[in-house]
């Protein structure tokens, strides 16, 4: 990698970023069934039915894990917490064991100088809240704030920096109208309230983190570039549509406490009566935001399908093992719209960025050149918008370990370290010595 430390402003971040079910196995430690569980066991839903049971045994191996962390030379280690292994039913009773994991896992980020960046929830919902509805119950803006406190009065006074929840629009849309992740639901009404509460969960844990009296707090949102796919009028109003579903509703519910008018077209009708009332919430002011890229979607408009009446269609840039268009302006066009449009001077830290591959081993080596250019280029973004005034503070890349990639299972690869799923063998890849040549003058 060309690009190194020196390129960044001297007080830049560098991470890596993981997520609990990915890779802690859940059937350990007393953790409670997920709606990832009841998803994984369904047939059809994910590749090979794999679950995230034992994952990377990350639950065992942290000490490990996070050696490899330190040694990489990252200033910061982004995780999560998951509900079920804190409270096994959702509500009610703690398990003790769950609490501990993460306190000591805590400990370790901070004996080995690394900032603990935490996200209280990555997807693992609790399956005695799914029977209760779920993210369709508005109840669980109380569940999520309980649940935040019980972790929060425990971990909070050592927290760098606290998302609640990952990726709203994944748990809300990819989930209830997509129907592509747990609880594999397609449904507009289910989505509709879905988008809506996931917002109110995440305002109900700001004000009790708040009420704690901590400071860090942010959100972390994933952005996806919307792409116009032809020139036509109906093309550019489906791109509009998409972008308003994928990123303006939630940038705007939580920093402008207003929902997209043109999203609102179809999803009003469908939303909780008394939305309205939530927004002050939903936008109560935040400390950073934070933002995971990928890749982008090129939007047709589908005029026979019910509202957004749209369909992606394939594109002619390089992809990514996922499929993923290879798109790093993207980047930088979401850093300086997100600073210009929405968070002003407001701190923003790339919280996802990262690619998946086949990666093999062989003789005894993981060599992964498409993976240090991947870097290198939204690296290059990064350091763009900067320069073009976007208050970037700092970039995690996905992700520490190859892992459970939920529906695709164990077999599409982003990790810096390979995982053996065999053995739990772990072996860098050339992208973690590149990153570690990068950051550190030791890896030089
Ligand atoms: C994400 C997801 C991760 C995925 C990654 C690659 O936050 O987008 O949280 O869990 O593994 O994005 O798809």
């Amino acid at each position: 990698m060309k690009l190194t430390r020196k390129d960044f402003p001297e007080d830049f971040i560098f991470g890596t970023a993981t997520s609990s079910y990915q890779i802690e196995g859940h059937a350990f430690g007393g953790a409670g069934r997920t709606h990832w569980d009841d998803y994984a066991a369904t047939p059809g839903n994910v590749s090979r039915a794999e679950d995230g049971g034992r994952a990377c045994d990350h639950y065992h191996r942290y000490p490990e894990d996070l050696d490899l962390v330190a040694a990489a030379g990252f200033d910061a280690y982004r995780f999560s917490i998951s509900w079920a292994r804190v409270l096994p039913d959702g509500r009610g009773a703690v398990n003790a064991e769950g609490l501990d994991f993460y306190d000591r896992l805590t400990d370790a980020m901070l004996e080995r100088g690394l900032a603990p960046y935490a996200t209280l929830y990555h997807w693992e919902l609790p399956s005695a809240l799914a029977d209760l509805g779920g993210w369709r119950n508005g109840d669980i803006g109380d569940w999520f704030a309980d649940y935040t406190e019980i972790v929060m009065t425990r971990l909070g006074d050592r927290m760098a920096t606290v998302a609640p929840i990952n990726e709203p629009w994944c748990v809300a849309w990819l989930s209830h109208f997509m129907g592509l992740q747990a609880p594999g639901i397609r449904d507009i009404r289910a989505a509709a309230r879905a988008m809506h509460h996931v917002l109110l969960a995440h305002g109900r844990a700001t004000q009790v983190m708040r009420g704690l009296g901590m400071g860090g707090l942010g959100g972390v949102f994933n952005l996806e570039w919307s792409n116009p796919a032809d020139d036509s009028e109906a093309s550019r109003l489906a791109a509009a549509r998409y972008d308003g579903i994928y990123n303006r509703w939630f940038m705007g519910g939580v920093f402008k406490g207003e929902y997209p008018a043109i999203v609102l077209e179809g999803l009003e009708p469908h939303l909780p009566s008394g939305w309205q009332d939530d927004m002050a919430l939903i936008s109560q002011p935040l400390d950073w935001c934070g933002i995971n890229y990928y890749t982008r979607k090129n939007i047709a408009a589908d005029p026979r399908a019910p509202w957004p009446s749209l369909t992606d269609v394939p594109g002619v840039l390089p992809k990514t093992y996922m499929d993923w268009e290879i798109y790093p302006e993207g980047l930088h066009d979401f850093l300086i719209r997100t600073a210009r449009e929405y968070t002003g001077d407001l701190p923003l830290y790339v919280t996802e960025n990262g690619m998946a591959a086949h990666d093999d081993i062989m003789a005894g080596e993981c060599r992964d050149p498409h993976r240090i250019d991947y870097y290198e280029k939204h690296l290059s973004e990064v350091a763009r918008a900067i320069a073009g005034g976007a208050p970037v503070k700092g970039y995690f890349a996905w992700s520490l370990l190859d892992n459970y990639e939920w529906s695709f299972g164990y077999d599409k690869r982003f990790g810096l370290v390979h995982v053996d799923f065999d053995t739990l063998a772990r072996t860098p890849k050339g992208s973690y010595h590149a990153m570690k040549a990068a950051l550190t003058e030791a890896g030089r």
